[in-house]
């Protein structure tokens, strides 16, 4: 498992635990609307903490979808709320620009914070230790290599916890970022005895029965571009209504949209007061996490999976003109 931790210098590793150890409270988050790899990230280093800081309190924080309640340690997350007060703050998988407010506010009165994340277009100014692997598939490899750094043993708890973040993050093994060492952690992770069918299950496949009238309505509404090689499903507040669905029922169909023949890039715009949350998808050569953060200069991710929010007036115009932005980007 050496090459799970080759892009962790070992210093930094080190310099992340002696503030840990030298805490009494430290906050484990994600960013706002945390997602697999992002909870199983925060989750998995609390256990591991756990072993190699003992005495220390570490909570984890985040407003989480009730998909991962199948999770040993679902009970453990507290709310955004819980934040307040805390000596650190380590953000997981994503920047400290998209925390929720409430946790937004206790990173800035945070007498030390942390970083641990994957993502290409993070900056990694502006936190204590910052630990940004760009070469590793998921936040949960990551921590996996700071438990062997730290020389913390793989049980089944935490094993569910980290295999469900490369699940995650690769679609179960599906994405180019899967690597040989991904599928060593995978086995190392599956050997601890783990249900890991039911794990990519829950996490990815199992949906609510209103996922299915709010999918179908994102499939029959999805718009081409004239030439096919773009695709936007739209996800308007009355859609969700007229569904009875959230948002969160809507998680993975923008790979759906991606996957279709003579796609390249895709988009799923939900609408949100005032708002518009685009996740973007590419197949080809097209780096989305440079449109998400033309779009706004907090967005971003992985040059073959991005997102950001964007403040708009009217729906359907906004449709358009994204629409139109990804149209040309093909075109390029
Ligand atoms: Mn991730």
């Amino acid at each position: 498992m050496s090459d799970t931790v080759s892009g962790l210098a070992p210093a930094l590793a080190d310099a992340l635990l002696s503030r840990v150890r030298g805490s009494k409270r430290v906050v484990l988050t994600g960013p706002e609307g945390p997602d697999g790899d992002s909870i199983g990230a925060c989750l998995a280093l609390r256990r591991v903490l756990a072993i190699v800081a003992p005495g220390v309190q570490v909570d984890v924080v985040g407003a989480v979808s009730a998909r991962y309640r199948f999770l040993q340690d679902f009970p453990l997350m507290l709310p955004n709320s819980a934040a307040a007060g805390a000596e650190g703050v380590v953000v997981l998988d994503g920047d400290c620009k998209r925390l929720p407010a409430e946790v937004s506010a206790a990173f800035a009165a945070a007498r030390w914070t942390g970083l641990i994340d994957h993502h290409h277009s993070t900056d990694i100014a502006g936190y204590s230790v910052s630990l940004l692997d760009a070469k590793s598939e998921s936040t949960c490899g990551m921590v996996a290599g700071l438990a062997a750094a730290w020389g913390v043993p793989l049980g089944p708890e935490l094993a569910e916890l980290l295999y469900m973040g490369v699940v995650f993050d690769t679609g179960a093994f599906r994405y180019s970022n899967t690597k040989p060492s991904t599928h060593r952690l995978a086995a190392d992770l599956v050997e601890t005895g783990i249900d890991h069918s039911n794990i990519v299950l829950r996490t990815l496949v199992e949906r609510r029965p209103a996922a299915l009238r709010v999918m179908g309505m994102v499939f029959g509404g999805a718009r081409f571009a004239p030439d096919g090689r773009s695709l936007v499903g739209t996800v308007s507040l009355d859609t969700l209504r007229m569904a009875s669905a959230k948002e969160s029922d809507l998680d993975g169909v923008v790979d759906v949209l991606q996957h279709i023949e003579g796609v390249e890039v895709a988009a799923l715009v939900t609408e949100r007061k005032g708002m518009a949350k685009i996740s973007l998808r590419s197949r080809g050569a097209l780096n989305v996490a440079t449109i998400a953060q033309s779009l706004n200069p907090n967005g971003g991710g992985h040059a073959k999976a991005a997102g950001c929010v964007v403040p708009m007036d009217d729906f359907d115009t906004f449709v358009d003109q994204l629409g139109a932005v990804l149209e040309a980007a093909t075109r390029l």
